[in-house]
């Protein structure tokens, strides 16, 4: 077959592909597939409101790596380090209410909702729970057939905006959508590693980072200390001091109130690239609700497998079939 010619067939095969990723995708092939994962969701933020961070921290990794395949969800085996296991994942959550859903979906509807799809709903629902937007997602993702740890590489807290932003980039955001994408920092903790550089001897100064609050940086170091602890046992700090489990707009009104944990999110309100668009989420609750959403929506896109692309996994831990059949 002439290049061309394979170049013009993969272009139609990814368009007809990104035409099935529709609202509604199981409406009639598992029309419960929805209020099922909304169940397992609701039953979990009854008992764990902090399920909304741990599932919107799920769904950004998943989306960066690969696209929102659900790689990240692969267990590692012997021989094969997975996602999961890389440095940045390991303090992902969730893990369980995936397999709950998932489970409960293979008895309704077997092979038939994709563990991909399962992330993005869960998160949908979470997220409207913990009284932020509620909003449609579209479904039809399919899951992927390769996991590597190697092949993580995130944004880590401490870039500046215009560096983070490449990440966003790269994956057909903006820095627009990463300014409101990081408003998912409303919810969840952070653990003293990835601050407490801020908070005595910033940048060799012997003081704390001047970008935030002096009290803050006090009480901060009086519970993480100076020493490095390893993650698990390491002590945590809400990412929004002020309403820690609710989404809402208040964790712009924190950063520009030097209020912010990580460095990345603090820099968003001060960099003259984000600043002015940090105020205005600030000020307008409709601006933050719609936008989120709908950059929520712009992130759960991000190079999915569709059509026949990928598979639909019986156990979202593991592959159907061995990887090296993938590629
Ligand atoms: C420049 C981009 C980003 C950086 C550098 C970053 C960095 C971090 C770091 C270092 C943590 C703390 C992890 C821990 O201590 O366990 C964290 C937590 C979190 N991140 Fe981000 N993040 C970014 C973007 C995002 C995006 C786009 C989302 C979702 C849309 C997100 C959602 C969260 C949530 C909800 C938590 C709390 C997790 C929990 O409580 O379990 N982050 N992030
Ligand atoms: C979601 O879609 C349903 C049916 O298509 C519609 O009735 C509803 O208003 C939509 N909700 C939002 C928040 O857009
Ligand atoms: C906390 O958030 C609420 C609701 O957004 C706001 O009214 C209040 O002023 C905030 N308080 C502080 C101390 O930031
Ligand atoms: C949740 C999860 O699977 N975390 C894993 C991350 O990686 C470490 C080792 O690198 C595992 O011990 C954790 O279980």
């Amino acid at each position: 077959m002439g290049m061309t010619l394979r170049i013009l067939l993969l272009g139609c095969i990814l368009h007809l592909a990104s035409a099935q990723l529709r609202v509604g995708f199981y409406s009639s092939s598992c029309p419960q597939a929805e209020s099922i994962v909304q169940q397992v969701v609701q039953k979990k933020f009854s008992s764990d409101a902090s399920i909304t961070a741990a599932l919107l921290r799920m769904h950004f990794h998943d989306c960066f790596v690969r696209g929102c395949d659900a790689s990240i969800l692969i267990d590692s085996t012997k021989s094969k380090s997975s996602e999961k296991d890389a440095g940045p994942n390991l303090t992902v959550r969730g893990y369980e209410l995936i397999d709950e859903a998932k489970k409960n979906l293979e008895a309704a509807c077997p092979s038939t909702v994709s563990c991909a799809d399962i992330i993005t709903l869960a998160t949908r629902n979470a997220v409207a729970l913990a009284g932020g937007p509620a909003y449609n997602v579209s479904t039809g993702r399919r899951d992927g057939q390769v996991s590597d740890s190697s092949e993580v590489n995130l944004p880590g807290p401490t870039l500046s905006v215009s560096d983070a932003a490449q990440f966003f980039t790269a994956k057909g955001l903006t820095l627009n959508d990463m300014i409101v994408l990081l408003g998912a920092h409303t919810v969840g903790v952070a653990h003293c590693g990835f601050f407490q550089d801020r908070l005595s001897n910033f940048q060799g100064t012997g003081k704390p980072d001047p970008t935030m609050d002096p009290t803050l940086a006090a009480r901060l170091l009086k519970s993480c200390g100076t020493q490095s602890r390893p993650l698990n046992k390491d002590p945590t700090a809400f990412l929004d001091q002020n309403t820690s489990f609710i989404v809402d707009k208040e964790f712009y009104n924190q950063i520009r109130s030097k209020k912010g944990i990580l460095q990345i999110d603090q820099q968003l309100a001060l960099d003259r690239s984000s600043a002015p668009l940090v105020s205005r989420l600030a000020a307008n609750d409709n601006l933050f609700r719609q936008s989120f959403a709908n950059a929520m929506i712009k992130m759960g896109s991000v190079e999915v497998l569709v059509g026949n692309a990928g598979e639909i996994r019986k156990n979202c831990r593991v592959f159907n079939k061995p990887s090296s059949r993938a590629l």
